[in-house]
């Protein structure tokens, strides 16, 4: 007994971190365009930092991204080879609605997700489409402030019924916002906000989530309306925290951390805000923006599944007394039992499977895992080849991990799609050179390179798992 018939089995990538053609189409600038390489990255992605155009001091690598816009024919023909039955990606906002706030859409924006659409239905594909992916247009963000405005609810709600109408009978899978979490962690990139001087961080998150979940819940009762059989998914940056030891005061820490993330996914997916929260806001003075109705819409519009991307699992306990470890937008103190890549971020198979096993417990509706991966430094011989066993190796004790949890722990579980089966610029870095893909993209964090695309070794190997629905794990 192993993966389940049917189990959508593909990858899943961004539209801001592979489709640059930044400025073409009709397309707006967009919040993640104007974040570069380099050292200010992570002040600008955590909203320390503001920085909302271009200047001549960085490399945006948004712009051309890996080209995915002019090459997407390729690209999902080479998905469609290693027999991909589904395929995340996400709708560069600023290409449907150019500012944000205008009333009609760009049919040139539209266009482009119609082909990319029909080619992935040309090899029964199934589109997987992530609404917002860390993108917002630029405008929303200079005019509004980003989602700590409620007037987002209505911009989002337009690109909501654009897609959902256009879309019918085509796309059935949706997620509405990204890892929803990381919005704590990275606001302006999960959020599109910049915090002014001295004004309190945490109501304005807060209040920014609230407008999230609203939205989130808004676009799940559209989806329904339009076509009861579209499926809504939430999208959790899921990892169990751990206690550093089991002093009861580092679980209490851990207990706390995994709350911090779960707190968005219980609203998306039980309907109302768990009393953890509500009563650790009210003792900080946080007040949550409640309007009238805002209680009944999320009551009566949860989630389909749950959507989640794992990477690693995260270690809580006193940073004073422990050593931390590098590398992560969540923090996490480092696990002396682990191994990490050459970006800290720590490897537990065996952790997937625990916290898909919380995951499940905890809300009862199918898991989809859309994203997983290791970010690793590719060497290619002059043809572009590269023997990645490395990722073998990592993806193939995830995928066992993965199988453990669904035949030996019952939990109930849509499908896997990797992270970045091509190559494509790292959301955290701005690198190229953290590498997720089965197939090689020439191009370097400077942006140079020819931008041929080519297998890695990986690629048989990931078709082979596909063809025996996840049996044969062997690299050979
Ligand atoms: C998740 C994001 C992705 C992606 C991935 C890998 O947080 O949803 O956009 O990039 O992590 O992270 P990174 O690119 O930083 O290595």
């Amino acid at each position: 007994m192993g993966f389940p018939k049917g189990f959508l089995w593909g990858g899943a990538t961004a539209a801001n971190q592979l489709e640059g053609a930044y400025n073409e189409g009709g397309r707006g600038l967009a919040n993640v365009d104007v974040v570069p390489h380099g050292e200010d990255r992570f002040p600008i992605i955590t909203g320390q930092m503001k920085h909302v155009d271009f200047d001549d001091k960085h490399f945006y690598p948004a712009k051309e991204g890996i080209d995915h816009y002019h090459r997407y024919e390729e690209d999902i023909k080479l998905f469609g080879e290693m027999g991909f039955k589904t395929y995340r990606f996400s709708i560069g906002w600023s290409r449907i609605f150019p500012n944000g706030d205008e009333l009609e859409p760009n049919e040139e924006g539209l266009k482009f997700y119609d082909r990319l659409i029909d080619e992935c239905l040309k090899y029964d594909i199934e589109p997987l489409v992530t609404i917002t992916h860390f993108d917002i247009p630029m405008h929303l963000v200079n005019e509004y402030g980003g989602w700590r405005n409620r007037k987002m609810l209505e911009f989002y709600e337009r690109l909501v019924r654009t897609l959902f109408n256009r879309y019918k009978g085509k796309v059935r899978y949706w997620l509405t916002f990204n890892e929803i979490n990381v919005l704590l962690h990275a606001p302006f990139m999960g959020a599109g906000i910049v915090f002014e001087e001295g004004e309190n961080e945490e109501q304005v998150k807060y209040t920014a989530a609230h407008h999230e979940l609203m939205a989130s819940a808004i676009a799940t009762k559209i989806a329904h309306e339009v076509d009861p059989e579209n499926m809504v998914g939430c999208m959790l940056a899921a990892g169990e925290y751990y206690p550093i030891t089991p002093n009861p005061k580092d679980v209490r820490e851990a207990q706390l951390k995994n709350q911090e993330n779960y707190f968005f996914i219980d609203v998306q997916s039980r309907g109302e805000y768990p009393n953890y929260a509500l009563k650790r806001l009210e003792r900080e003075g946080i007040k949550l923006p409640f309007e009238e109705g805002d209680k009944e819409l999320l009551k009566e519009n949860t989630v389909d599944f749950i959507s989640f991307s794992y990477y690693s699992s995260r270690v809580a306990g006193d940073p004073k007394e422990h050593e931390v470890a590098e590398g992560n937008m969540l923090g996490t103190l480092n696990n002396p039992y682990l191994e990490a890549s050459e970006w800290g971020w720590q490897i537990d198979p065996l952790g997937f499977r625990i916290t898909m096993n919380e995951l499940y417990d905890r809300y009862q509706k199918p898991l989809f895992v859309v994203e997983n991966g290791l970010g690793a430094i590719d060497e290619p011989d002059e043809n572009g080849y590269v023997e990645d066993d490395y990722r073998i190796d990592y993806l193939a004790q995830h995928i066992e991990a993965m199988r453990d949890a669904i035949t030996l722990d019952g939990v109930e579980m849509l499908g896997y799609t990797t992270w970045g089966p091509i190559d494509l610029v790292s959301a955290s870095t701005g690198e190229m050179s953290k590498r997720y893909g089965f197939i090689y993209v020439d191009r370097d964090d400077a942006g140079k390179g020819t931008l041929n695309r080519s297998k890695k070794k990986s690629f048989d190997w990931y078709k082979k798992v596909i063809e025996t629905n996840g049996e044969d794990l062997s690299n050979n």
